[in-house]
């Protein structure tokens, strides 16, 4: 098996990002639908495209999608609540997604006090080495919903994750998700005003979590998260 991955820029600025893991004989289509991804994004033109192609020696890591509540009755405060997350954590991890610096990837904070756990600075720390396989009759509706719906299997598989929000930075897209593994994928809409590229990632954890042993997971770890009907 083999790691795909692309990740275009503008001015040393992330418009987009693709990766999946697949056979040596579907890479060429990967390639294609991962180039037209990145050079055709409403973020902007791209004046750097980065294709990766690398050998996976580990086997994968499975793990079941989490359910996607559509409409879902519960503001983000009241899922913060309900996962123990206080309301600190809350202000503080939004503080991240909207400051001025786009993280590659997420923020872990304490769900307790909000204090930032991870050292990767603007950073952030990536999930990478994942792929998706679906059993459902039902489709997803979008690549984008599986990719966020893939990541958000693999950054709550430790049980002392209490919850991941996630805001899109791209310029148009305004919803977003709330994500544990005792309640599922709720997906949120009108996090942020239209036209802004704020967004990211926040990791609500407990302060028992293993840190490097969980950011090794996400990171290094092959991962493939399955979905089947529910
Ligand atoms: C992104 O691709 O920018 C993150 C998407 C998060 C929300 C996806 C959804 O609509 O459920």
């Amino acid at each position: 098996m083999y790691s795909v991955k692309m990740r275009a820029h503008q001015d040393g600025v992330h418009i987009s990002g693709a990766e999946t893991i697949c056979e040596a004989q579907t890479i060429p289509a990967v390639l294609q639908t991962f180039f037209d991804k990145g050079f055709q994004h409403e973020n902007g033109a791209v004046d750097f495209l980065n294709l990766k192609i690398e050998k996976i020696a580990d086997p994968l890591y499975p793990l079941e999608a989490l359910p996607i509540i559509e409409n879902t009755p519960h503001t983000l405060e009241a899922l913060c609540e309900m996962h123990g997350i206080t309301k600190e954590a809350l202000d503080k991890g939004m503080g991240y997604i909207f400051d001025d610096t786009q993280y590659r990837g997420a923020v872990i904070v304490s769900a307790q006090t909000g204090k930032r756990l991870d050292r990767s600075g603007t950073k952030g720390v990536r999930v990478t080495h994942f792929c998706f396989e679906d059993h459902a009759h039902t489709p997803l509706v979008s690549t984008r919903i599986q990719d966020a719906l893939t990541i958000a299997t693999c950054i709550t598989a430790f049980a002392q994750v209490k919850g991941e929000l996630c805001v899109s930075d791209d310029l148009y897209y305004t919803t977003g998700y709330f994500a544990s593994a005792q309640c599922g994928y709720h997906r949120i809409h009108h996090l942020k005003p239209v036209g802004t590229r704020d967004g990211g990632r926040v990791i609500f954890v407990d302060e028992t979590l293993q840190i490097d042993d969980y950011i090794a997971f996400l990171q290094q770890q092959p991962k493939q998260v399955i979905r089947h009907e529910r």
